[in-house]
C-alpha cells in the first residue's frame, strides 16, 4: 500500500483535496522523493486533465518555508506569534491532561471542536475526530458555514441534495448561473458549459457582480443583492401567465402547483422589476428564454444562500426546472449540489453511539466569537483543525476577543501558523493530504476518490485521525473504535453504506480502481424523491410546520442592526481558496491587491476613485482595501473579494464586517447581507 511513497520518482495518481466543486484528479510528478510538479490528471472522466493555476502552484505551499514541522508551545501572549518547539509527547500529554481536569471539574462540554473542511477527505474531515470528541462528550458543532441555508431550502423542495449530472450538461441548451462566480469557484462547469456552447447552447449569468462570469457569459443580468426570490417567482408568474409550464410533468411529479399558480399571480413583472432593478422588459425576456429552451439548467451558487433570506432564496429557485419539466431531460434541472448520489454511511464512520454525553450542546459556528464570549457555561477550551475561523468566520472582532481569553486552552492543528494558530496555547503540525490515505466524495460530479499517501510527512506533522488516537489514548479511552486504522475508517464507510448510488463501492474495490462512479445518478424521474411526498414540493407542508411559509415568498434582507448605506458583500477570489493560499507568497502575488468594486454613483459623491485607498467600516469593524470604481457592480453594493490574510499591521479582514446573524434556515452564515460605510483615506 505504501508503494507510492517509496517511489522515489515518477508520476502517480491524486484527488485534489480542496474544499471546491470540481474535486479534480491530479498527478503528483516526483523526483527524489518529493513532489515537484502537479497537474490534471487526463484519465478523470470530468476533470479531464485540466487544473487550476492555484492548485498547479501547490508544490510552493507544500514545500513553503513557512510551513509547520513539529509541535510548539506559546511562550508570548496570545496573538503574539511566540512559541517554541515542544515533543509530540509532551504536546498530546499537555492536551490530555487539561482536558481530564477540566471534564472533572466543568464538564466535558466545556471542550469545544472547531473544524471545517481545509481538507475533504472524509475520514480526515469528520471520521476519527467525530469518534473521539463523541467519546469525549464534548460540545458539538454545527457546520453551518458554507452551504447550510441552501441545502435546507433546496431539500425543502426537492428532499435532498439531488441535481443534474454535470456530465449529461453537454446537452444543455442553456445554463443560468445563478449567483455563482463559476470561472473561479467551479472552473470544469465552464468548460462543460463551452462544450455546449459550440451546439449552440445560451449562457445567463445573474449577479449582483458582473466579475469574470459575468463578462463570460452571453447575457448579464444585474440583481440588486438579497432579491433574488423575487425574480424566481417573477418568472413563475410568467411562465403560468404564458402557458410555458409542462403541465403532465406538474400533475405527475409536484405538489402544490394550483396553490403555486395562484400565490405567484401577485409577482407582477413592474412588481418583480421595482424590487430587483432588472429591467420589466428583460424579467419577460428571460422567462421566455427559459420557458422555451430545453434543456436548461440553472446552476445554483453559494451566493444566494450567504443571506439572511439565503434558504428560501434556494427553496424558491429549485421550483423553476419543475415548472418545465426540465427533470425529465439529460441535461436538464438543477445544480446546488450533488452530494446525496455519495452519501456514505457517516454514522458507522463517526460513531455517534460512542457519545459519553448524548444531550451535549451545539454550537452554530457562524456564532463562534459569541460562543467564545459567553459568560454562562463558557467554553474552556477549543480544538481547531482544518479550519481558520479568525479569518473566514463572521464578525472577526468578536472571534479575536474570543481567542484572546487568557483561561481559553485552545489548540490547533494546521499545516501552518495560521492567524486563529497565533492565538493558540499548543500548536500541532498537520500533514497535507498527500501524506495520507483518504477517500474523497465530489459534492459537484458523481466520483468517489481513494488517495493514498504519496510523500512522507513533512517534518514531525501528522494527519487528523492519527493525532485522535494518540489523543484517545493519552486520555485512556480503550475502545478499539479509537484505534482503528485508515483502511478500517474507509472500509466503514463506505462498505455497508445504505445508499443505493454507492452499493458497488468498497475500500477494496476503491483501492483497486483509484476512483468508482455513483452507479446510478440520472434516475430522478421516474422515482420517488425522499420529500414527505415523494414528490417535488412546490407546496410544502414541512416548510409550514418549521415556521416558515409554505409557498416561495420574498422577503427582503433587513436593513442590518445600524443603518449604513452600503451592502457589502465579500466573496471568495480566483486565486486563494478560501483563507487557503493566501497567506503563501506565489498566490498573495497573483491576486496583487485586496480590492473593493464600487459603483460610480456610490463613489463619486464619496470622492472615490479607483486606486485609492478606502476605509470600509460599520459598528462591527473596519477594514482598509484598494477601491476599483466602475458599472461592474450594481449601485448600492461594494464587493470584494478573497479572505485575505491578516498579516500584522494590515486592516483587511472583511469579516471584521460581516454580520453573526443566523440566515432564515439551516442556521446558515449572512457573510453578504451586512451594511457599510466607505471613505477614501489618504494614502500614508
Ligand atoms: N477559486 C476559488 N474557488 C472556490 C473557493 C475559493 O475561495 N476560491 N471556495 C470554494 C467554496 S468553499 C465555495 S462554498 C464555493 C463558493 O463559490 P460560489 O458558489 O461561486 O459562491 P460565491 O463566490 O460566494 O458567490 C458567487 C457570486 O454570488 C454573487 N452574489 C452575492 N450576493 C448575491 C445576490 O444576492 N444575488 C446574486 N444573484 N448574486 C449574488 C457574488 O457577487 C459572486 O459573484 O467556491 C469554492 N471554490
Ligand atoms: N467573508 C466571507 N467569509 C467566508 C466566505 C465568504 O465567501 N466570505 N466563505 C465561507 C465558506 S463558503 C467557507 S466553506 C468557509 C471556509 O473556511 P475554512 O474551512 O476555515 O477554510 P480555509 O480558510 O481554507 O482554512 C482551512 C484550513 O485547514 C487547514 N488544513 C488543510 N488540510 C488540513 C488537514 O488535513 N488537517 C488539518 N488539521 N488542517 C488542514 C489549512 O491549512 C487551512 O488553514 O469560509 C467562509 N467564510
Ligand atoms: S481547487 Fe478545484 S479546480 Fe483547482 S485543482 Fe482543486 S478541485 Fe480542481
Ligand atoms: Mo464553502
Amino acid at each position: 500500500m505504501n508503494s507510492y511513497i517509496e517511489q522515489e520518482n515518477g508520476v502517480v495518481p491524486a484527488v485534489c483535496s480542496l474544499d471546491c466543486p470540481d474535486q479534480c484528479g491530479l498527478l503528483l510528478h516526483k523526483e527524489e522523493g518529493r513532489i515537484v510538479k502537479v497537474t490534471g490528471d487526463p484519465e478523470h472522466p470530468v476533470t479531464r486533465g485540466n487544473i487550476c493555476n492555484k492548485v498547479r502552484k501547490m508544490t510552493d505551499r507544500l514545500y513553503d518555508p513557512e510551513r509547520l514541522q513539529y509541535p510548539m508551545r506559546r511562550i508570548g501572549a496570545k496573538g503574539e506569534r511566540r512559541f517554541e518547539r515542544i515533543s509530540w509527547d509532551e504536546a498530546i500529554q499537555t492536551i490530555a491532561e487539561r482536558w481530564k481536569a477540566l471534564v472533572a471539574e466543568h464538564g466535558s462540554e466545556s471542550i469545544l471542536p472547531y473544524s471545517y473542511y481545509g481538507n475533504m477527505g472524509n475520514i480526515t474531515a469528520e471520521g476519527m475526530d467525530r469518534r473521539f470528541f463523541n467519546r469525549l462528550g464534548a460540545s458539538l458543532l454545527d457546520q453551518t458555514i458554507c452551504n447550510a441555508a441552501g441545502a435546507a431550502g433546496y431539500r425543502y423542495t426537492m428532499g435532498g441534495s439531488y441535481g443534474t449530472d454535470p456530465e449529461t450538461m453537454d446537452q444543455t441548451k442553456l445554463f443560468i448561473m445563478w449567483g455563482i462566480n463559476t470561472v473561479s469557484t467551479n472552473m470544469h462547469q465552464v468548460s462543460i458549459a463551452e462544450q455546449a456552447r459550440k451546439q449552440g447552447a445560451k449562457v445567463v449569468v445573474i449577479d449582483v457582480h458582473k466579475n469574470q462570469t459575468g463578462r463570460w457569459a452571453d447575457w448579464f443580468v444585474p440583481i440588486q443583492p438579497g432579491t433574488d426570490t423575487m425574480l424566481a417567482l417573477g418568472i413563475m408568474h410568467l411562465l403560468f401567465a404564458e402557458g410555458l409550464t409542462d403541465d403532465a410533468f406538474l400533475a405527475a411529479y409536484t405538489v402544490g402547483v394550483e396553490e403555486l399558480r395562484e400565490h405567484v399571480k401577485t409577482y407582477t413583472p413592474a412588481r418583480v422589476s421595482e424590487v430587483t432593478g432588472v429591467p420589466e422588459a428583460d424579467i419577460r425576456e428571460l422567462a421566455r428564454l427559459y420557458g422555451e429552451t430545453t434543456p436548461s439548467c440553472i446552476r445554483i451558487g453559494n451566493g444566494l444562500q450567504h443571506h439572511d433570506n439565503g434558504g428560501m432564496c434556494i427553496r424558491a429557485i429549485a421550483c423553476l426546472p419543475a415548472l418545465t419539466g426540465q427533470w425529465q431531460y439529460p441535461g436538464g434541472g438543477a445544480l446546488k449540489g450533488n452530494s446525496g448520489f455519495l452519501a456514505f454511511d457517516a454514522a458507522a464512520l463517526q460513531r455517534p453511539d460512542l457519545r459519553s454525553n448524548p444531550n451535549a450542546r451545539v454550537i452554530n459556528m457562524n456564532q463562534i466569537g459569541r460562543a467564545l464570549l459567553q459568560a454562562e457555561a463558557p467554553i474552556r477550551s477549543m480544538f481547531v483543525y482544518g479550519s481558520n475561523p479568525a479569518v473566514v468566520a463572521p464578525d472577526s472582532e468578536k472571534v479575536q476577543q474570543g481567542l484572546e481569553r487568557e483561561d481559553l486552552f485552545t489548540v490547533v492543528h494546521d499545516l501552518f501558523l495560521t492567524e486563529t494558530a497565533a492565538y493558540a496555547d499548543i500548536v500541532l503540525p498537520a500533514t497535507s493530504s498527500y501524506e495520507n490515505t483518504d477517500f474523497y466524495t465530489s459534492y459537484w460530479h458523481h466520483y468517489i476518490q481513494l488517495q493514498q499517501p504519496v510523500i512522507q510527512p513533512y517534518g514531525e506533522s501528522k494527519s487528523n485521525t492519527e493525532v485522535f488516537r494518540l489523543l484517545a489514548r493519552a486520555m485512556g479511552y480503550d475502545e478499539p473504535e479509537l484505534q482503528a486504522s485508515d483502511a478500517e475508517l474507509i472500509g466503514a464507510a463506505l462498505d455497508d453504506a445504505p445508499n443505493p448510488y454507492i452499493e458497488e463501492v468498497t475500500y477494496d474495490r476503491l483501492a483497486e480502481r483509484g476512483y468508482m462512479r455513483a452507479n446510478r445518478s440520472e434516475p430522478l424521474f421516474p422515482g420517488k424523491l425522499p420529500t414527505p411526498s415523494g414528490k417535488i414540493e412546490l407546496y410544502s407542508k414541512r416548510m409550514l410546520a418549521d415556521g416558515h411559509p409554505p409557498l416561495p415568498t420574498y422577503v427582503p434582507l433587513p436593513l442590518d442592526e445600524e443603518p449604513y448605506p452600503l451592502r457589502f458583500i465579500p466573496g471568495p477570489n480566483h486565486n486563494f481558496l478560501n483563507s487557503t493560499f493566501s497567506n503563501n507568497a506565489t498566490h498573495q502575488k497573483l491576486e496583487k491587491q485586496p480590492r473593493v468594486f464600487l459603483h460610480p454613483a456610490d463613489a463619486e459623491p464619496r470622492g472615490i476613485a479607483s486606486g485609492d485607498k478606502v476605509r470600509l467600516w460599520n459598528h462591527r469593524g473596519e477594514c482598509v482595501l484598494e477601491a476599483v470604481v466602475g458599472d461592474q457592480v450594481v449601485q448600492g453594493a461594494v464587493v470584494s473579494q478573497g479572505l485575505w490574510s491578516a498579516e500584522p499591521g494590515t486592516k483587511r479582514l472583511v469579516n471584521a464586517l460581516t454580520p453573526d446573524r443566523l440566515s432564515d434556515m439551516g442556521g446558515g452564515a449572512t457573510f453578504f447581507s451586512g451594511r457599510v460605510e466607505v471613505e477614501r483615506i489618504q494614502a500614508p
